[in-house]
Formats: C-alpha cells, structure tokens, sequence
C-alpha cells in the first residue's frame, strides 16, 4: 500500500559517524514520505522491548547495551512497499553480505554496527512505531506524491 509505514533507526555509531544526513538522504530522494523523526537516548528498557524478539539470542544483552549507550535517530517513513523497500536499501544483517549501493554494503563491514535498523514486517512496523513514537505520527499532504505514483 502507499501508506504502508515503515521504522527506521540511525543507531548510534550512525549518529556519531555522520551518517543521519545521508540515510534521512536515500529515504527522501528514493520518495517515501518522511512522518516522524526525533534525536533520542534510549534506556536499555526500551531496547529490550524494541528487541523483544531476539531476548533468547546470545548477543540480546549486548545488543541492548550497545543500542543504549548514545543518541540514535528514530524514524518513520510512509510510502509504497516501504517495510521490503526499506530493508532492501537497508542491505541484508551481516555488511559483509549486503551489496554496494545499500546503506550497509557502503557504509559498514560489522555485524554488531551496522549503522541502521529497518522494520522486517507490517506488523513489527506497526509495534515499533507505537514504542518509539506513543505521541503518534505527524500528518500532512506531500505535494510530491503526484510525480511518484501515477
Ligand atoms: P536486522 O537488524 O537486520 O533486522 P536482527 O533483527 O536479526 O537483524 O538483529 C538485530 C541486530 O542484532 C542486528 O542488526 C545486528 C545484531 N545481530 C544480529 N545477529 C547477530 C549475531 N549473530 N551476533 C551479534 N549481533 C547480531
Ligand atoms: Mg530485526
């Protein structure tokens, strides 16, 4: 749909690194529709309900320290497909698999920093945005959306 939703994270080695510009860069210019967007120090708390489904993973604990130790960019965009599409320009998991031209095949080579998070369905989309934005999304018209879908 082209309102399918999407979140996507800058994490915080993407913050400190410089990256927000030019990932904020890649889901404008592609069209989606940015709705949501704030500068945040997470507690662990909150990582660990945003990685609830990894808590039996080895690497959860670390995960969720990491995640907490800085400032990371939340983020919502709207648009066609934006779930698949934004994990496609995301790149796959591990940087070492993910193809140049993704954020991750350009911009990381390490599993535990890899600069960004992406929703991996509707339903998670849904569940993320609800944790990282209770107050809700902004709503307004883009006067673009009619030189993107016809
Ligand atoms: P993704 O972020 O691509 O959705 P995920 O949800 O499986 O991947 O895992 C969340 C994050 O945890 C991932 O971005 C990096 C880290 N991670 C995943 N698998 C890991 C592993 N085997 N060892 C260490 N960190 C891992
Ligand atoms: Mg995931």
């Amino acid at each position: 749909s082209v309102k399918e939703r999407t979140y996507i994270m800058v994490k915080p080695e993407g913050v400190q690194r410089g990256l927000v510009g030019e990932i904020i860069k890649r889901f404008e210019t592609r069209g989606f529709k940015l709705i949501a967007l704030k500068l945040v120090h997470a507690t662990k708390e909150h990582f660990e309900k945003h990685y609830a489904d990894l808590s039996t993973k080895p690497f959860y604990p670390g995960l969720v320290k990491y995640m907490a130790s800085g400032p990371v960019v939340a983020m919502v965009w709207e648009g066609l497909d934006s779930v698949k599409t934004g994990r496609t320009m995301l790149g796959a998991t591990n940087p070492l698999a993910s193809a140049p031209g993704t954020i991750r095949g350009d911009y990381a080579l390490s599993l535990g920093r890899n600069v960004c998070h992406g929703s991996d369905s509707v339903e998670s989309a849904e569940k993320e945005i609800k944790l990282w934005f209770p107050e809700g999304v902004v709503q307004y018209e883009s006067s673009q959306a009619a030189w993107i879908f016809e």
